[in-house]
């Protein structure tokens, strides 16, 4: 149950956590099942950095998630499944079965030569296995790296050989809205580019034809049928790693984010209980896919640690209509509802007939999380789908700091549209100028860093902490660095205003514009491209991309078709560039450097001020870029 019931125990606990982080988590942490106590809090520095919690503590996050449930509750639903197709019976997994599946499959990657410290490549649609692979990972101490099963093989093969991966769970295939996608098929694309992978583990899903590597391939249900569900759960130190998560950064490589057993398990599940304000008969529904740091945070760990209910989705909201969420609510009596301000206003943009047939009288409470939420579809939101009686969380956070940071805690800190409020207690944020000085006061705008580590703070990109302190460490010396520009108003309020960097949300998805031109580069008449965002509508940001190419294109559209089909092919569909424009030559220093700003403008349509050309190895460039530009 919740720690905070109102705002004055919100802000003891806060000033608590400022004055006494060490003791705060403490007692945080003693609410868990531990093997071995730690015996230091915290030891950090944010200049290597090496940040550590709950020193010398032992457990298993499994235990903690399962287990700890069964004695009293073993009967309690902890997955509800809903397929895409809303004719396929949905599931109800408790968390006594749940328990056993995991431990049967943990057996299984035992019996296929899993062992502690292996890193695991997980590519799977939504559906209970999914669940079931990633906590039977953490059973034996194996490491999971989920890869969002919309990434393509290229995508793929770049995160496996990053961690070393050595097996890959998968299915044949998985069902989205109305396609159908050939998981398994790009597992093999993959594969072919990556030497450590000697296992793939394969579900049956869709029972598409695919191709079994005799040595390499098994089938999920075949291996099952070779052993029992008695698990032992793997002692694990609190710093051992839990797991990698890929994310794009401002390099075309994806940085593989290390969150640790002890301080993730502690924070995710404070904050879940905490900003939802769970009760132990909530239905809880997070919309995102597992292969997000999300899905980790608040579909799998957080409710699963709080014993919560937890609906898991397969489908996609506008299958076999814009109402399916509303309908998903309805059936299973959903009582906290956390999804994505882009599928908020594409919804929205479908228009009110598909929420009408609809009660949502079990809702409680909503969420949304990804990107910021523009008053509009907050209201939209508040209105129509909470009918003004649901408390609203904006929570904000990121892959990197593990869970949510700052957020209104759900019915006790008051709202206020766009703005994700007040930091959760154990976080201190704050602004800084551009010189790196801390900005006191109200209404002011600055970058976003945080002073003091919380338990589930990035503790390293794997195989590669220079990379780690180099871009969250040392742009601002002993800060942690979001990346992120914010304002905080006259009450002391946070809104975080969006990316500085070169990675934009598209759709709620992180995607950096290098690994995007990485893409479109491989079309064989491409030799140069530059990617940036530009504002949308509904993805919040589209993806606006200027090519150079070899050899004059006989046909223009044609050619945007195939740049199209060549990232979806090698990347995948979420970083399809929504306008192409073929340009003779980009905007460069005189040391070769595009002026992205300067494409962002033109890219926004914001041609009077573009600021000073003059440096531009060839400014008339610039001309012919604003004169084609795609509106
Ligand atoms: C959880 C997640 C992180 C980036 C972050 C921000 C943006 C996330 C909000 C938000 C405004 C929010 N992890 N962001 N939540 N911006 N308001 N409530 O999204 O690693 O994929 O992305 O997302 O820019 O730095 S993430």
């Amino acid at each position: 149950m919740y720690d905070i019931t109102n705002f004055n125990e919100y802000q003891a606990e806060y000033k608590k956590s400022v004055e006494n982080p060490e003791l705060f988590w403490a007692e945080k942490a003693a609410q868990f099942s531990w093997k071995e106590k730690w015996n230091e809090v915290l030891k950090w520095n944010f200049s290597e950095p090496k940040v550590e919690w709950f020193i010398g503590g032992k457990l298993n996050i499994t235990e903690n998630c399962l287990d700890r449930h069964l004695k009293n509750n073993p009967n309690k639903t902890a997955i509800i499944w809903e397929p895409n197709n809303p004719n396929e019976q949905s599931q109800t997994i408790s968390y006594k079965e749940l328990h056993e599946r995991v431990c049967r499959f943990a057996n299984v990657l035992k019996k296929n030569g899993a062992k502690k410290g292996d890193r695991i490549c997980i590519y799977m649609p939504m559906v209970p296995e999914l669940a079931v692979a990633v906590l039977a990972c953490a059973r034996i101490g194996a490491i999971h790296s989920v890869v969002f099963g919309g990434f393509s093989f290229h995508s793929l093969a770049d995160r496996i050989n990053d961690a070393d991966c050595n097996m890959v769970i998968t299915a044949d295939g998985a069902y989205r809205g109305a396609k159908e996608i050939l998981l398994k098929a790009v597992v093999d694309e993959a594969v072919i580019h990556c030497n450590t992978v000697n296992r793939v583990i394969v579900l049956h899903r869709t029972g598409c034809e695919i191709n079994m590597q005799p040595n390499r391939d098994v089938w999920w249900h075949e291996e099952e049928k070779n052993v029992n569900s008695n698990c032992d759960a793997e002692i694990m130190d609190s710093e051992d790693i839990l797991f990698i998560l890929y994310t794009s950064g401002s390099t075309g490589k994806p940085k593989g984010v290390v969150h640790t057993c002890g301080g993730y398990m502690v924070y995710t599940a404070y904050t879940f209980k905490n900003v939802f304000q769970y009760k132990a008969d909530d239905i809880y529904w997070c919309t995102a896919d597992v292969g997000w740091i999300t899905g980790h945070s608040y579909l799998i760990y957080g409710p699963l640690l709080n014993g919560a209910t937890t609906v898991m989705f397969e489908g996609i909201p506008t299958f076999p209509d814009a109402g399916r969420f509303w309908k998903v609510i309805d059936k299973h009596n959903v009582s906290i509802f956390y999804t994505a301000p882009t599928a908020i206003r594409s919804l929205e943009a479908c228009g009110l007939n598909y929420v009408a047939p609809y009660k949502l009288s079990s809702l409680r409470i909503l969420g949304t999380v990804g990107e910021p939420i523009n008053e509009e579809a907050w209201h939209w939101y508040n209105k129509n789908i909470g009918k003004e009686k649901c408390p609203i969380v904006d929570t904000w956070w990121q892959t990197e700091t593990g869970g949510i940071m700052i957020s209104p805690l759900a019915g006790i800190t008051k709202t206020k549209p766009s703005y994700a409020t007040l930091p959760l207690p154990g976080v201190q944020p704050v602004l800084l100028d551009e010189s790196g000085n801390e900005i006191t006061g109200n209404n002011a705008e600055g970058r976003l860093c945080i002073k003091f580590p919380w338990p589930s703070i990035i503790r390293t990109t794997f195989k590669n902490h220079d990379r780690c302190r180099e871009t969250y460490f040392s742009v601002f010396k002993n800060y942690y660095f979001t990346g992120d520009g914010c304002k905080r108003d006259g009450n002391g309020y946070y809104r975080i205003t969006g990316r500085v960097d070169d990675v934009i949300k598209v759709s709620g998805h992180l995607l950096g514009t290098a690994e995007i031109e990485n893409a479109i580069n491989q079309h064989k008449n491409i030799v140069e491209s530059a990617v940036v965002g530009f504002p949308h509508d509904i993805k919040g940001w589209g993806i606006y991309a200027y090519v150079i190419t070899e050899n004059k294109p006989e046909n223009t559209e044609e050619l945007k078709k195939e740049i199209v089909a060549t990232v979806t092919k090698y990347m995948g569909a979420i970083a399809k560039p929504d306008k192409i424009q073929i340009v003779s030559g980009l905007p460069k220093t005189r040391s070769g450097k595009i002026m992205r700003r300067i494409l962002r403008k033109i890219a926004e349509n914001e041609i009077g001020n573009l600021g000073d050309t003059s440096t531009l190895l060839d400014p008339t460039v610039v001309d012919e870029i604003i004169k084609n530009r795609i509106n």
